[in-house]
């Protein structure tokens, strides 16, 4: 796909090209015990947005502008493991065992459907079979990049990112003796946060800036983008859990306030958390000057992050 000055179009195909490469990468029988192929399909075909993957090939794309590299085509599978990890994260928090939800993606959570321990072994096939991917030549020719990608994405994924978020917001909710702290601060909410939801939003913007060939200065732009736009899309989530409708959201809300879960929203209150929200996408917009009308796809998707309802 060329660059277009038309961002919602490039959106668009981006859509359809990563739907049908999560198609075609999901592990099938008789490689994957078919229950299990059966359940990590179920959750990745449920229709999500795919705004990580959208933001790797729209970074890739704002900094390549040769005309023959086609970022769509070439950052794909780095797209789609980055959903296959998102993916496997929404199956693991679903459970009972953490927030017990009944509803994903408008239908029935995966151990729903299925059962608690096929819901656990799909998680666990989705964020393994990830890197497995990224491993792959068709990742990147350049071992180095591929190994750099690997790095990445674990660290951004685990124990300093979405799994140390995940473990900091369980234990501020005091699901545990030990750790417990149902006070957090501003500045508590705001690195929780960034390691739970934010770490793996920037991973998608800092993968397209190494699949694109980004410079220095390129991929530093790319991280502040993803820091800013991680931010934005924690303060909407917050945001829908107290203004939105379940049945556009497709997942329960208001859930935080019954938890007395601190957020951005319980903090800033829901016009200061608004205010916030506008300044995040606003600095986001200011980071991607350097690319000028090459940004216009991510300035787009940083906008859609801010305003979506679902
Ligand atoms: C279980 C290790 C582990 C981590 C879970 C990310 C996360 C940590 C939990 C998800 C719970 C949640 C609802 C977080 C709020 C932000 C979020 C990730 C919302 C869902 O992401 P979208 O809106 O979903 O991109 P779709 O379905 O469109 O892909």
């Amino acid at each position: 796909m060329a660059r277009t000055d038309l961002s919602s179009h490039f959106i668009e195909e981006a859509r359809v090209r990563v739907d049908s490469a999560l198609d075609r990468w999901l592990p099938k029988p008789p490689a994957c015990p078919p229950l299990l192929s059966e359940a990590m399909r179920y959750s990745v075909m449920a229709g999500g947005k795919r705004l990580r993957p959208i933001l790797v090939l729209s970074a890739a794309d704002a900094v390549n502008d040769d005309p023959h590299y086609d970022a769509a085509a070439l950052a794909l599978p780095a797209a789609c493991a980055v959903e296959f990890i998102h993916t496997y994260s929404l199956i693991h928090d679903d459970l009972p065992a953490m927030d017990n939800d009944d509803l994903r993606r408008g239908r029935p959570t995966v151990h729903r459907a299925f059962d608690d321990a096929t819901a656990i072994l799909a998680g666990d096939g989705l964020l393994t079979f990830a890197f497995d991917l990224l491993s792959r030549p068709e990742t990147s020719a350049d071992p180095a990049i591929r190994v750099e990608l690997v790095k990445m994405l674990s660290r951004a994924a685990g124990i300093g990112g979405m799994v140390g978020g995940q473990m900091l917001d369980l234990a501020a909710e005091g699901r545990f003796a030990q750790g417990a702290s149902n006070k957090l601060t501003e500045r508590d909410v705001a690195v929780l946060q960034a390691m739970k939801t934010g770490a793996l939003l920037r991973f998608a913007c800092n993968a397209g800036a190494i699949l694109g060939q980004a410079s220095d200065n390129e991929a530093a732009a790319l991280d502040r983008f993803g820091d800013a736009i991680g931010q934005a899309f924690q303060i909407a989530d917050d945001l829908l859990d107290v203004e939105g409708d379940s049945a556009v959201v497709g997942k329960a809300t208001g859930k935080d306030a019954a938890a007395g879960k601190a957020t951005m929203v319980s903090i800033l209150g829901v016009a200061g958390a608004k205010a916030r929200l506008h300044e995040l996408v606003a600095g986001a917009e200011d980071a991607l000057a350097p690319f000028g009308t090459a940004g216009t796809t991510l300035v787009t998707a940083a906008r859609f992050i801010a305003d979506r309802r679902s």
